[in-house]
């Protein structure tokens, strides 16, 4: 931490929690096919990309369709999403993100976003934080999920920097291990036992300001 010189956000579970509204998204859709979803079950799509999701959620629904039927479903829950997201306002931000993100670029240190979301532009801007970004790099750039460290590298790529002076915050194990397998420093956001892998954890990004 000590010699951060970039620092990359993932976005869901660590600026905002858009978990909900994936989740409200997925479930209309597993109701639609005819079986329930439920909450605890929305926990295995955190940190995943939309493909992957819709492989678990079927899964979960015991139910086999053609990579075109797949497409299909993706779309279709996609536009649920933004439907939902769309009247996203700044009181969404999670307690402590902008003021976090604005006290690392008075130390001067660089800013990324590392998201899986193919939505994560929208949603910045609907959070009003777009410009406090030196970088984006999210779903529309990497071609591997984490806990491939494609898209923390391309970050650090964006920045310019190494990434041994680069600091991951993620929410996800999966995120966790992405970070980790970038050469990174990583802060864990939630509890000790569910990223056990990370160098640090806190609760929320608050837990960081000074
Ligand atoms: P989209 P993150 C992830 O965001 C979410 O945690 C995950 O639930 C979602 O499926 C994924 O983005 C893709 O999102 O459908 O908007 O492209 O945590 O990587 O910021
Ligand atoms: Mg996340």
């Amino acid at each position: 931490m000590e010699t951060m010189k970039g620092a990359i956000f993932d976005l869901d579970g660590v600026i905002v929690d858009t978990a909900k509204y994936h989740y409200l998204a997925w479930k209309k859709l597993a109701n639609q096919l005819g079986f329930d979803f439920t909450e605890e079950q929305n926990e295995r799509l955190k940190g995943v990309s939309r493909v992957r999701s819709l492989e678990i959620l079927l899964e979960i629904g015991g139910i086999n369709l053609t990579e075109e039927e797949q497409e299909k479903y993706r779309e279709l829950k996609n536009e649920w999403y933004l439907d939902y997201i769309k009247d996203m306002k700044t009181d969404e931000l999670l307690k402590g993100a902008k003021e976090y993100i604005l006290q690392l670029k008075k130390a001067g240190i660089k800013i990324s976003l590392g998201s899986a979301s193919k939505n994560a532009v929208l949603i910045l801007k609907n959070l009003d934080i777009y410009d406090l970004f030196d970088a984006i790099i999210d779903g529309n750039q990497v071609s591997k999920a984490k806990p491939d460290p494609e898209v923390f590298l391309k970050a650090a790529e964006a920045l310019g920097l190494d990434s041994s002076v680069c600091t991951v915050f993620e929410d996800a194990e999966a995120g966790v291990q992405a970070g980790k397998a970038a050469g990174m420093y990583v802060v864990g956001i939630g509890t000790k036992e569910n990223l056990p892998e990370a160098d640090r954890v806190v609760a929320g990004l608050y837990e960081l300001l000074v």
